[in-house]
């Protein structure tokens, strides 16, 4: 299992810290969003998703990862 902390740009409330987890959780990605610190920690099996993927499905959902 891979952990990675993202910073990502955009998240300013609640709804943005839901939509980003459910756009990971439909790629099976744990993701736990911090709104205060502005990051995502993810944490994945690297042999079914890769970093890109992941960017990806956040970026989808309107957000930055920087
Ligand atoms: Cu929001």
């Amino acid at each position: 299992m891979q952990n990675v902390t993202l910073k990502v740009q955009g998240m300013s409330c609640g709804h943005c810290v839901h939509s980003v987890e459910k756009a990971l959780e439909r790629i099976g990605v744990s993701g736990k969003a911090d709104l205060a610190a502005g990051t995502v920690h993810v944490r994945y099996d690297e042999a079914e998703v890769n970093l890109n993927a992941i960017r990806e499905a956040i970026e989808e959902q309107g957000y930055d990862v920087v």
